[in-house]
């Protein structure tokens, strides 16, 4: 199998796994498509793979390149990638995360003929016109880490379902401010799907929960997940809100350059940092002092599903159905949910207890 991986600057880097020969060999016979049959659970048998994954292709668009998170993400898609046996496993993606930075490269990818396109959407409606032409040209569409609007996809791969998120982070900051005060978010950017899922959730719940009632959000701010811009976003609301206890900042980008801003601020140890972040970029972090507990999960899993459930889809073993099961490599089997959502697994938090076990 072949990957590409291209961004705006039209620079291609061209990499050929080195089993890749054995694992196109094995076609499609690696994606174990009978799985729903044989558990013989009714609802969720699937016929049996029909088209051949070993001539077709798989295009992974990110929110941005050049984002850890995405790297992560995109590693365990090509692993599965590879593992299916795709005749060629391409990344393309913007780099910087706006509404419509994504629609050249869907188009381009129509062009190309692709038959999986697996996208993390920068917006729920500007990338809808672009994907329903890559389908009515024959592609598969599956969305991961941040969904489009449902009708223009087959599937979204969540990592966790949306509510879970926002209240463990709801959660860890009420633990961590003693359960009252004022706080702020800082998200990535303002039309992420994903975002604004999880805000609106932790709204729902400070506002529903009476333990969280003396608990305020004074401020939002987006720091667009770009790094320069989350720091000074993060100085800007300390400067603002003189009495902020805490911080959440649900975008890994976004966490560690707060966390950065803070570790050497009089804010350190006095204004609460938590949200979603990497290990690998919050490790220092947690061992100085700066943070004591974020969440994340693991984003090479989601894009190790994502990759499989565009293999099930477009070999025909599944069609995005309600109750549809497939097998998602060495994660095990998946079932398609309300809404074509499948989901991943659960938040895990880190703190300096257990940040040691994780590499990612
Ligand atoms: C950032 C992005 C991504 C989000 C993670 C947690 O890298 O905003 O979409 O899922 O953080």
């Amino acid at each position: 199998m072949k990957s590409l991986i291209s961004g705006m600057t039209g620079k291609v880097t061209a990499l050929v796994f080195a089993s890749a020969l054995v694992l196109t060999a094995c076609g499609s016979g690696s994606m174990e498509a009978s799985s729903g049959a044989e558990s013989g659970d009714g609802a969720g048998a699937t016929p049996a793979a029909s088209a051949s994954i070993s001539d077709q292709t798989i295009t992974f668009i990110p929110k941005q390149l050049n984002n850890p998170f995405s790297d992560v993400m995109l590693s365990g898609g090509t692993k599965g990638a590879e593992e299916i046996g795709f005749a060629e496993a391409n990344i393309v993606g913007p780099l910087e995360a706006s509404a419509s930075s994504q629609v050249s490269f869907l188009n381009a990818e129509t062009q190309a003929g692709t038959n999986v396109i697996v996208l993390a959407a920068n917006d729920p409606d500007a990338v809808c016109p672009a994907l329903e032409d890559a389908r009515k040209a024959g592609a598969k569409i599956v969305t991961f880490d941040s969904d489009t609007n449902p009708k223009c996809r087959d599937i979204f791969v969540n990592q966790v379902v949306s509510k879970r998120v926002a209240i463990t982070l709801v959660e860890m900051i009420a633990e961590q401010i003693g359960g009252e005060g004022e706080i702020a978010i800082l998200s990535a950017t303002a039309n992420a799907t994903n975002q604004n899922e999880w805000i609106k959730y932790m709204e729902e719940e400070l506002a529903s929960n009476p333990a969280y009632s003396k608990i305020t959000i004074v401020a939002k701010v987006y720091g667009d997940d770009d790094d320069t811009k989350s720091f000074q976003e993060a100085q800007g609301l300390l400067q603002a809100h003189p009495n902020l206890k805490g911080i959440v900042s649900p975008t890994t980008v976004g966490i560690a350059a707060t966390a950065r801003y803070l570790s050497t601020s009089e804010y350190k140890g006095k204004v609460v940092l938590t949200g979603l972040g990497l290990p690998n970029e919050m490790r220092s972090f947690v061992e100085d002092g700066t943070v004591t507990e974020f969440a994340l999960w693991d984003p090479a899993q989601l894009g190790y599903v994502a990759a499989y459930a565009g293999a099930a889809l477009a070999s025909g073993e599944i069609t995005g159905a309600v109750g549809e099961t497939f097998t998602a490599g060495e994660l095990g089997e998946r079932t398609i949910e309300e809404n074509g959502l499948v989901i991943v697994g659960d938040p895990l938090r880190f703190n300096k207890d257990n940040i040691g076990n994780y590499d990612f």
